[in-house]
């Protein structure tokens, strides 16, 4: 950094700000901030970075810039922000700032237009360049494409993905039903799979890879979602400003008189599994949209349903096992007063046991019988296998009553997801694009199981960044013979072998300890930090905050270091009786028994009948994990990064240092280090051939792409350290290509002075 030239300094509220160096010290840099007010302060040295010359100048390609660091990253993206544009490219990566309000015609049929069959770079940075993007390399290069799209909760990771849809549907589709149908099956799966948190009014609760496929004409020929891990504690419990999925809100604010008569329906404040969250009505998520505000009637209501193809009879089967979720949720236990322990159903829960044996097509003593015992069998007294029935506390049948509801609840999901994917069949695809709407690493005081099994997927999506962007780009280096160093960054492989390794990994150790008759948070914990005596990832928590980035303590679990926190909660079961769910699954009800024998849980649990139906949800996720990264493998991708401007959800306000955090955590930053380091631009030599070959003589044109720019960059006099040639392209230093560009496109005159010039070397 020389002298007196502007500095990005690190800010607490803003990320950074702007400075000279008037001092350098052994304990860092003494910075002048270029505010009036600014008073001197020290700066640890690695985190002062150059500024660009022109600080409010902003480019389209953060990599086009001279500096390439944390610092003129995050003020591209800022003043960008400011002008609406928030959409901006790092090399291929596109960076999504969610502008929590609707820029006029920003997704507009002009606009979807406008991007198709473009190059990425020809028009302003888009998600619908990204888009077309995959389509096009999915079209040439016969291969199919994923677009990941990540980002904390709220940042616009669903927006973007609706947009991503809607794009190549519209583009790409053969306007046809189907193309449609793959954008209307999202008001559904959020109506069951989304809520509002504390984060987002509109939550996903579960991941989704939505694959849209195409024929060998590389038309839309139909869809498939998968869909993972959906958040089951929310169905029973929710924070005091968060609400249960929609759908349980839309039914009690929009159901007909007939409905609401036959569900036995009432406010939300009437139901256990609501009234402890918030139980305001959101008029924009409780009411559909596309039909205005006719909140009555609901025929008009699940129009959107319709659409996608669910009859009177389907929507009405969703609905009352909605509503059977709710009664369940209501009924009451105490104790019983008696020797043997025990518990009773309340009495005044008699009439909801009813309704909701009714709605679940289940018999009323059959279910209040497995909601108060457990059934369990015995070897004592050698009579091997006896079956007894085990009177459960109060305590115990509130437990057992949950997990019915859970289980029910997500195999209704599961079945939601089926229907969905029966809308867009296909027959045969050639390659599809998919796209990854996955929740973005969480960070809560207490980690849950399930905020675990999230960042435990952002590891692995991180590690497939990595090495996509990374070693790929490392990769190129040494394959186009650049003799660059190489370039470092963290591998988490370590870390992922801590959740998943077979017998000594947090998972198999989780399921181990669930299989005790006792398990306990301690004795697991315990068991984890014996089996990984001193492994760097993972410590004892103190009882004071953590220093650590991004790490969080928790007074009785370990922390992993790193992105992973792991809290002690040992939920990674969602146990539910046997004779529990034996009860549902020969349930009078047709719909409701399918619910069950299609769902994979009770295939797993099937296996291991005897004793309690034990799901481990944690292995469950890590082979589908496995699987989903499997077929990311197999794909050419993209990814898209949102970052959440702030955290009141409003539209032009920008706050910094948050959103350096995001920035850093997504992996941006190692990706300019490494940019900065290396040749961040490039171009295949017959590009620039095409690209440049109208302004040059016949002479030079009959030269091959690469002599052609050979001759020119010699021609033009260019600095030999800003690129370099490789086998295949030119690379650029950061700033470099934008130069050249610049010259080349300069005016007719200064043209043919070069032309002649390049003559005089050819010569
Ligand atoms: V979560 O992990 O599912 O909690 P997401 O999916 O990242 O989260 P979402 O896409 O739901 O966030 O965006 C949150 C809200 O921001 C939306 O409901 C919109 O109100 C708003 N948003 C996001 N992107 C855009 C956009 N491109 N234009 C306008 C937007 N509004
Ligand atoms: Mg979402």
């Amino acid at each position: 950094m020389e002298d007196g030239k502007p500095v990005w300094a690190p800010h607490p509220v803003d990320g950074f700000q702007l400075g000279v160096i008037v001092d350098i010290g052994a304990d860092g840099l003494t910075i002048k901030p270029l505010s009036q007010k600014g008073k001197t302060f020290l700066a640890p040295m690695n985190q002062v970075f150059p500024a660009e010359e022109d600080v409010n100048k902003h480019m389209e390609d953060n990599c086009s810039l001279m500096y390439l660091n944390e610092g003129t990253l995050l003020n591209n993206i800022r003043v960008r922000y400011s002008k609406d544009k928030i959409y901006t490219y790092v090399a291929n990566i596109l960076i999504a700032v969610n502008p929590y309000y609707d820029i006029p015609k920003h997704y507009s049929p002009e606009t979807i237009k406008s991007y198709q069959g473009r190059s990425l770079g020809t028009l302003p940075p888009h998600v619908f360049a990204i888009a077309d993007k995959a389509y096009r390399d999915m079209r040439v290069l016969k291969m199919s494409q994923s677009i990941i799209v990540s980002g904390e909760s709220g940042a616009g990771k669903t927006e973007n993905t609706k947009f991503v849809l809607r794009y190549l549907t519209t583009s790409y589709g053969t306007g046809q039903d189907i193309d449609e149908r793959i954008v209307e099956a999202n008001p559904l799966l959020e109506a069951f799979g989304n809520a509002k948190t504390v984060r987002n009014n509109n939550s996903s609760r579960f991941g989704k890879f939505v694959e849209i496929h195409f024929n060998a004409k590389n038309n839309v020929v139909g869809g498939f979602v998968s869909h993972y891990l959906l958040e089951k504690s929310r169905i029973c419990m929710q924070g005091t400003e968060e609400r249960n999925y929609h759908i349980f809100y839309r039914l009690c604010a929009g159901a007909s008189e007939d409905i609401r008569k036959r569900l036995h329906l009432d406010s939300p404040d009437h139901f256990r599994y609501l009234n402890r969250g918030c139980t305001r009505y959101f008029a924009s998520m409780d009411t559909d949209k596309q039909i205005g505000q006719n909140r009555k009637s609901p025929e008009v209501q699940y129009q959107s349903y319709s659409s996608i193809g669910l009859d009177d009879t389907e929507k009405l089967d969703l609905f009352r096992v909605v509503a059977g979720v709710l009664h369940l949720g209501n009924i009451d236990f105490e104790e019983t007063g008696s020797t043997s322990g025990g518990c009773i159903l309340m009495s005044q829960s008699s009439q909801t046991l009813s309704y909701c044996a009714d709605l679940l097509g289940l018999d009323q003593d059959d279910l209040r019988v497995s909601l108060t015992t457990r059934v369990m069998l015995t070897t004592a007294g050698g009579a091997k296998g006896t079956v007894i029935k085990v009177p459960l506390k109060v305590e115990q049948a509130n437990s057992a009553r949950d997990a019915l509801a859970k289980a029910v609840y997500s195999c209704l999901f599961d079945h939601v997801v089926r229907r969905v994917n029966q809308c867009f069949p296909f027959k045969t695809s050639s390659n599809f694009i998919g796209v990854l709407d996955i929740a973005g690493f969480e960070y809560f005081e207490h980690n849950s199981f399930e905020q675990f099994c999230i960042n435990y997927c952002n590891e692995k999506l991180q590690q497939f960044f990595n090495e996509r962007i990374l070693k790929e780009e490392q990769e190129l280096y040494q394959r186009e013979g650049l003799g660059v160093n190489e370039v470092h960054y963290v591998d988490n492989q370590d870390c992922i072998d801590l959740v998943e390794a077979r017998l000594v990994g947090i998972l198999d150790i989780l399921d181990e300890e669930n299989r005790l008759p006792q398990p306990s948070d301690q004795h697991f914990a315990e068991t984890v930090h014996s089996k990984h005596r001193n492994h760097f990832r993972l410590t004892v928590p103190r009882k004071s905050k953590l220093a650590v980035h991004r790490n969080i303590r928790d007074d009785e679990g370990f922390i992993i270091r790193h992105f992973l926190c792991l809290g002690g909660g040992l939920k990674n079961n969602d146990a539910l009786h046997m004779s529990l769910e034996s009860l549902v699954c020969e349930s009078k009800d047709r719909f409701v028994r399918e619910l069950f024998e299609n769902s994979n849980n009770s295939k797993d649990s099937k296996q291991k009948a005897g004793k309690l139906s034990f799901i481990s949800v944690g292995n469950k996720f890590k082979t589908q994990l496995n699987l989903l990264l499997e077929k990311l493998r197999s794909t050419g991708s993209s990814f898209i990064r949102c970052v959440k401007p702030n955290l009141k959800m409003v539209s032009h306000h920008f706050e910094g240092a948050q959103i350096l955090s995001q920035l850093q955590c997504s992996g941006m930053v190692s990706v300019l280090d490494l940019m900065q380091g290396g040749f961040p631009s490039r171009a295949p030599f017959h590009e620039l051939y095409n690209m440049y070959k109208q302004f040059m003589p016949d002479n030079l044109t009959r030269l091959d792409p690469r002599l052609f720019c050979k001759a020119l960059f010699k021609a033009l006099g260019l600095n030999e350290n800003d690129y370099k040639f490789g086998l295949t392209r030119v690379f650029f230093r950061p700033g470099k290509f934008a130069e050249f560009d610049q010259i080349m496109k300069s005016d007719p005159e200064h043209l043919a002075e070069l032309v002649k010039k390049v003559n005089q070397w050819l010569v």
